[in-house]
């Protein structure tokens, strides 16, 4: 499939430069399609909704989609419902002084004309009812993800790619129609974008393994304009006392069954949340396992778990959307994730939240989820480690 796609993009550039014809590869048709609609929103607010724990990825995204509002004179704000948690996101968005607006109640959504969601396979939001409330329209819906199997959003502008391996990737491909000549070296902001973008195709790709042709071309065109120097100092690896300590917990309450590890690292703070998927990445290396699941309870709010999977047979969204089920709360699954290699699951712990006996919810979500895992793949409780 790689190879013919490939094959196919080579024809397309050739035939473009031996008549000069219009490109109308979907990045440049699609590129034209959300610059008409800019257009139209000439001087509006944007409202850029990151969904869950912010990553390289989408920060980048939500960056490169308010750099192609600028010259319609349309004010971008990026705002999350997660603080950036893993150390190396901290280091991202500290680095290269990234803006990110975390929310709080009573947020004014009346300041904003329109809102996207970028690199998120959800096309709802935590604040549908203020966003329709303030009447802010839905603009763009961008992702790589496969698409949601709720319906198709109903954003004015739609680009869901399950064949790039990064938001980044398609939102560099905008701006290399966009500035077909490259970035301004000279510029700062151009710099510290076209470095976030680097880094975000980079950390969802694993550092290129997973990249598909999309990715590669958006990285070429990204080079020139990179500060290398400061993604070295993003990717240094530095664990945390804590993430140490989660990383012992996994090892420690691990099980397994058949090919399928899990575990969990027990009671930890949201700002060391991203320990638990480092820690499903750390027992997926297991030999003889293909796949790894590993929850906690994060600020003893609600169980939040990672997936992760080398198997051939198991898609990580069906996987935990079939393992897991609907939230009877909102009618919306407790997990997802891609079709090849990663998922993660948020379960609100609600009222148990309110009980004194920690031990005690431990002890229940541990049953919870370990029934559901086992009931899923049809088997008993014979686990061995
Ligand atoms: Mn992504």
């Amino acid at each position: 499939m790689a190879i013919s796609k490939l094959e196919g993009s080579l024809t397309t550039i050739s035939e473009g430069q031996s008549d000069n014809r219009i490109d109308l590869s979907s990045s440049s048709r699609e590129y034209y399609k959300l610059k008409g609609l800019l257009e139209k929103e000439r001087g509006n607010s944007h409202l850029i909704i990151l969904q869950g724990t912010p990553d390289p990825d989408a920060i980048s995204s939500a960056m490169a989609l308010g750099f192609l509002g600028m010259p319609y004179g349309i004010e971008a704000t990026v705002l999350c419902f997660m603080a950036v948690s893993h150390q190396e996101n901290r280091a991202l968005v500290k680095k290269l002084g990234i803006k990110l607006t975390v929310y709080e109640q009573g947020f004014d959504f009346a300041n904003y004309d329109i809102y996207s969601i970028v690199d998120s396979q959800k096309p709802s939001t935590p604040v549908d009812k203020q966003l329709r409330e303030e009447g802010v329209r839905f603009f763009a819906f961008i992702d790589h993800h496969r698409p949601d199997p709720a319906g198709v959003p109903y954003a004015s502008f739609v680009d869901i790619r399950d064949d790039a391996a990064s938001t980044a990737g398609i939102m560099t491909s905008y701006i290399e129609q966009a500035y077909p000549a490259g970035l301004d070296l000279g510029d700062p902001e151009q710099v510290i974008m076209a470095t976030a973008l680097m880094h975000g195709i980079r950390s969802d790709t694993h550092k290129f393994i997973r990249a598909s042709l999309l990715d590669h071309q958006a990285a070429s065109y990204l080079f020139p304009s990179v500060a290398h120097q400061t993604i070295e100092l993003i990717e240094r690896k530095i664990l945390t006392a804590a993430m140490l300590e989660m990383l012992e917990q996994a090892l420690v309450n691990r099980k397994a069954i058949d090919n399928i590890i899990y575990s969990d690292v027990g009671f930890v703070r949201a700002i060391d949340r991203d320990g638990i998927p480092q820690a499903a990445e750390l027992l997926v290396t297991r030999e003889g396992i293909d796949t790894a699941l590993v929850w906690g309870i994060v600020d003893e709010k609600f169980i939040d778990g990672s997936f992760r999977t080398r198997s051939e047979m198991i898609n990580p969204d069906e996987f935990l959307k079939g393992c897991l089920g609907i939230s009877p709360q909102n009618g919306e699954y407790y997990g997802g994730g891609n079709s090849r290699d990663k998922g993660g699951f948020q379960i609100p712990l609600g009222f148990l939240s309110q009980f004194d006996d920690k031990e005690q919810v431990y002890a229940m979500a541990k049953t919870i989820i370990e029934r559901s895992l086992l009931d899923y793949i049809g088997k008993a409780s014979e686990t061995d480690r």
